[in-house]
């Protein structure tokens, strides 16, 4: 696909704010009580996080459905096993380390990363390659604030992201279904992109772990499989980096994956979605609806060929 004129819908995506401050009411009080029995070793409720203008006024997705229907194969293939057996991961103490072509490389506990920048929620769409969204009040702040701590190098053009294979924990890691650990890519200006996010909530509170606790990525014009979960490393590098789906099936899935309704997954096609609890399919957006942020980043590319 060639880039498009910006999609339309962007601008009146952007919420108010009267309504928005409404709507957290909601969110707030439909929350509450349930998600303490999601989250196993609840802490302190992380709060409800700074209104952001990159949220979508759509209704949000049940709690129950966010939190029970999950890719996260570490855990099993099935969409209900992370629900049932993410429990075990250990999520503290937790530590990211950011290293490869940086001036200063750093360790950061988890305690330390959330002293990084306010919380702000997001209310981001999430479609999955597999043809299924949802919408998602996310927690979190911008993965460039993260990226900014350690002075990247002149050199530097790409991040990879790698998550935590715990194996005592995740029954899926001793599996050979995917190159372990699960591994991601951005190039630069996306991750430094402000609606990449670093989500460490949802709902107003901390994440459940099967959404990838203690902190994740959160890559909304892209398909879900790029918002790698459970992060423990972040690597600059000048080449881009293979990425556990690529790996796993070259041929269905690119470094790139940005949603794209005209160009089809080699065994099904991309032009529509079913959104989780509806019964009737949407027609997907180009980048998920968020081409008017993003797709000055693919100009002069031929989406097609850089799928
Ligand atoms: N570590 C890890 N991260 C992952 C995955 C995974 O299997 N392992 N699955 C991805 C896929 S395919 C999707 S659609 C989203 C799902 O996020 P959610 O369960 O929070 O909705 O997580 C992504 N991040
Ligand atoms: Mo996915």
């Amino acid at each position: 696909m060639r880039i498009r004129h910006p999609a339309a819908i962007a601008a009146s995506e952007i919420t108010p704010r009267a309504l928005f401050d409404r709507r957290r009411e909601f969110l707030r009080a439909s929350a509450g009580l349930a998600l303490s029995t999601l989250v196993p070793q609840a802490e302190a409720r992380l709060g409800p996080g700074k209104p952001s203008i990159y949220s979508t006024s759509e209704a949000p997705t049940p709690l129950k459905h966010v939190a029970g229907y999950n890719n996260f194969y570490e855990f099993g293939t099935d969409k209900e096993d992370p629900a049932q057996y993410a429990h075990a991961l250990h999520t503290r103490p937790w530590t990211v380390s950011i290293e490869g072509l940086v001036q200063k490389p750093k360790t950061l506990g988890i305690e330390e990363l959330l002293r990084l920048a306010p919380l702000e929620e997001r209310i981001y769409r999430l479609r999955c390659v597999e043809g299924w969204s949802m919408v998602i009040p996310w927690l979190g702040f911008p993965l460039a604030t993260v990226l900014k701590q350690v002075e990247p190098l002149g050199n530097a053009k790409y991040v990879e992201l790698v998550t935590a294979a715990q194996e005592d924990t995740m029954p899926g890691v001793k599996r050979h279904v995917l190159d372990w650990p699960y591994t991601e890519g951005l190039r630069l200006d996306e991750a430094m992109h402000p609606l990449t996010l670093i989500a460490v909530g949802l709902y107003g509170d901390v994440l459940p772990n099967q959404n990838g606790a203690p902190l994740r990525l959160v890559v909304p014009w892209k398909y879900g499989f790029k918002s790698g979960k459970s992060i423990v490393k972040i690597r600059f590098t000048e080449s881009e980096p293979r990425t556990a789906w690529m790996k796993a099936a070259p041929r269905e899935y690119g470094f790139y994956s940005n949603v794209n309704p005209e160009v089809d997954h080699p065994r099904w096609s991309q032009a529509t979605e079913r959104r989780i609890g509806e019964f009737f399919k949407r027609r997907t957006l180009p980048f998920n609806g968020y081409g008017e942020q993003v797709a000055q980043l693919y100009a002069g590319m031929d989406l097609r060929k850089q799928f």
